[in-house]
């Protein structure tokens, strides 16, 4: 048993083990089936997939509470499934319907759904870490042992309100942990093109914080990191910055040519570094779990993605008389 295995083992049960799993086939199978139904024209607006990236996901909001909060990216199934928005809702909320997590009003970018701490996917790349700066303060200045994490992309980590975030986390002490999914790509960009220095984590030196990077493979990796992180922050310990080393399986956004990849890239790493069968291995290996209790989950999860999708496309689409209604909010 490698030691991280063995230090989140002394952690987790069983049941800990099945219900990220769960959350990490549930991803992908909502990611794998919006792949095959965006093809047929009937998903409005842009959807970015997440797959290949789930361990970062579910290794991260395993060590949160409902009452902590995330900061999304346009790429945020994933975030929001293993935060705990309803599959259902936001399959609905993808196709524009009446019966979705927003009222069909947001789409795959803008789901958010507060009642889980999902403060939203973000169409703006660095949208997310000026908020949870925001309910970081909100949780220091009322008391309250709340954490707030942000995920952001590699290309999103070069933009001046990520770094301005860092900078004001770590001047007021505030309870959050900046997330980069590094996934080789800023759109069809490579890091060396947009990225100066070694590592992103390594920017954390310069703010005073700590900073790791981890393999975004590799769940216990990423729940460890995480753990140390977000117990660092709910005792009053501040802001830490983890680094994820990742690769998505999809274009940047659905219909994306990929003419900047490598062809072998996306191939080798479902044959190699796929977080779920990574994940199978150790677990089963090691005899914490049986394989036949992850089969029982896949096809928990293969009816469930049926079933949102075959009623999101029955669901009626929002009324016009609610266009504008929720879309500024009075505070
Ligand atoms: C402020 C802003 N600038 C530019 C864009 C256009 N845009 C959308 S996604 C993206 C690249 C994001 O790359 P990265 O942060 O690495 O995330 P990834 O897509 O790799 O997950 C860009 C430039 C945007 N949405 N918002």
């Amino acid at each position: 048993m490698t030691a991280d295995l063995q230090a989140a083992s002394d952690v987790l049960t069983r049941q800990d083990l099945l219900r990220y799993y769960r959350v990490m086939r549930t991803v992908r199978e909502f990611e794998e089936r919006l792949h095959i139904e965006f093809a047929t024209g009937e998903i409005p607006g842009f959807v970015h997939l997440y797959a290949g990236e789930e361990a970062i996901a579910a290794g991260v909001c395993a060590n949160l509470r409902d009452d902590d909060y995330i900061a999304s990216t346009h790429r945020g199934h994933g975030h929001a499934i293993a935060k705990g928005c309803d599959v259902r809702g936001m399959m609905a909320e993808i196709y524009g319907k009446a019966t979705g997590i927003c009222r069909g009003k947001g789409g795959s970018m803008h789901i958010a759904d507060l009642a889980v701490g999902m403060l939203g996917a973000n169409g703006i790349v660095g949208g997310g870490p000026p908020l949870v700066c925001g309910v970081g303060l909100k949780a220091r200045v009322t008391g309250t042992d709340q954490v707030a994490v942000s995920f952001t992309g590699d290309g999103g980590s070069n933009q001046g309100t990520f770094l301005e975030s860092l900078n004001l986390a770590a001047v007021w002490n505030l309870p959050t942990i900046f997330v980069v999914e590094n996934n080789g790509y800023a759109e069809a960009t490579s890091p060396m093109f947009h990225q100066a220095g070694i590592e992103i984590a390594k920017r954390a030196d310069g703010f005073g914080l700590p900073g790791a990077v981890v393999d975004g493979h590799d769940f216990f990796a990423v729940y460890e990191a995480t753990r140390e992180a977000v117990e660092r922050a709910r005792s009053g310990g501040g802001p830490s910055l983890i680094e994820c080393k990742v690769l998505r399986y999809y274009g940047h956004f659905e219909g994306d040519q990929q003419t900047y990849r490598d062809p072998d890239e996306v191939p080798d790493a479902r044959a190699n570094k796929d977080c779920l069968l990574l994940f199978e291995r150790r677990v089963t290996g090691d005899g914490l779990v049986g394989a036949d209790e992850l089969r029982a989950i896949d096809g928990e999860i293969a009816t469930l993605i049926d079933e949102a999708v075959a009623e999101a496309k029955r669901a009626p689409e929002p009324a016009l008389d609610a266009v504008l209604a929720d879309v500024y909010v009075s505070y």
